[in-house]
């Protein structure tokens, strides 16, 4: 999505915009997969259905029926996808890598970390493949975490086709910066920074052009604990992102860890009472901004995570790229609750979620 003159001007000019990918090229190759395609605004917000998958299990009318005007997307997504590729974001989720543990003669504690960039291909929504750039072989890659005052050393290796960094957001020397050392396909480089201040930061690639490696995928997250852990809390990451299937610079699909609607059709489960904390970053690439919203609930906001003071109460965050904030909540009452971009148009286009809370 881009200026909404540029919207109007594409749309005369060219045939092929997003819906028309939605409603033409994409549906051809979808359909072959036994997939079937939801028109998102003229039958409502639902964008993808597995038609076989929900007539065998006998849902199908059902689902149908709830597609036109239902709060949420219809259709099933398949785990694993039925090429056998892609990540399961639910395990995305709750998956830190805290790297390999040595502690210094000092008694400091350095933390070793393996990235490689590999091209993949990821599936991003059912019979949707993304020609992607990854770290480790998802998108986004793998979460980093460690404490503030670790020494990091971050092993990488470029197996990719292009050039490749890891560009660390925080406070780090000016060589260390991912930005100078380009390193080649076949090569490799060993960032080594003490992790400085704590808070809530992010990786990617800074090789030019920057938008394209990007929008790739090579991004994760990168968490900085406080010397004192925050209070005991299920945690959660999420990165927000689109996919530009077609690479026309606009987005056809917008996720939250990598797969459009996995969380509408997955819920993820909760108990009344228990904690959460989210780790929420933004890497959409070529939209303004990215932002969620939890419905019936409030969320204490952290900022980039520098604070242990919360900066509001609040039930909805925008954040550019590159932004990223914690939020901490509890579910007062069961029940099935939505969470999504307050982009309607990217809700409608996969960034869309719900939280199962049960007593
Ligand atoms: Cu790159």
């Amino acid at each position: 999505m881009n200026m909404n003159m540029k919207r109007m001007w594409k749309g005369i000019m060219e045939p092929l915009t997003r819906r028309g990918f939605l409603y033409g090229a994409g549906a051809g190759s979808l359909s072959l997969l036994g997939y079937r395609l939801l028109g998102r605004e003229e039958k409502g917000p639902s964008l993808l259905a597995p038609a076989a998958a929900e007539a065998a299990a006998g849902a199908h009318d059902a689902r149908h029926d709830a597609a036109h005007g239902a709060a949420g997307p219809a259709g099933r997504v398949a785990m694993p996808w039925p090429s056998g590729k892609g990540m399961d974001p639910m395990k995305f989720l709750t998956t830190f890598d805290s790297g390999t543990v040595t502690r210094l003669p000092n008694g400091n504690v350095q933390r070793e970390y393996r990235i490689v960039a590999v091209d993949a291909e990821v599936e991003v929504a059912p019979g949707v493949r993304f020609a992607a750039w990854t770290y480790n072989g998802t998108v986004p890659g793998p979460t980093l975490r460690c404490t503030v005052g670790d020494l990091l050393k971050v092993h990488f290796l470029n197996e990719g086709s292009h050039p490749h960094t890891i560009h660390f957001h925080g406070i780090h020397p000016a060589n260390m910066d991912g930005v100078f050392e380009q390193v080649p396909p076949g090569g490799q480089f060993t960032y080594e920074f003490p992790a400085d201040p704590f808070g809530l930061f992010l990786y990617h690639c800074h090789t030019m052009p920057l938008k394209k490696h990007v929008h790739k995928g090579l991004y994760g997250a990168f968490i900085v604990d406080p010397a004192t852990p925050r209070p005991k809390a299920t945690e959660f990451v999420m990165v927000m992102n689109g996919f530009d299937t077609d690479l026309n610079g606009e987005n056809e699909f917008y996720t939250v860890n990598g797969v459009a609607n996995y969380y509408a059709e997955r819920p993820i489960p909760l108990k009344v009472g228990e904690p959460v904390r989210i780790y929420l970053v933004n890497m959409t690439e070529f939209d303004l901004v990215n932002s969620l919203h939890v419905h019936a609930n409030m969320f204490r906001l952290y900022r980039t995570g520098t604070s242990l003071t919360h900066f509001e109460v609040t039930d909805t965050v925008m954040l550019c790229q590159g932004e990223r904030c914690i939020l901490e909540f509890t579910y007062r009452t069961p029940g099935r609750y939505m969470f999504h971009a307050h982009q309607s148009e990217f809700a409608e286009l996969g960034w869309m979620g719900f939280f199962d809370v049960t007593a």
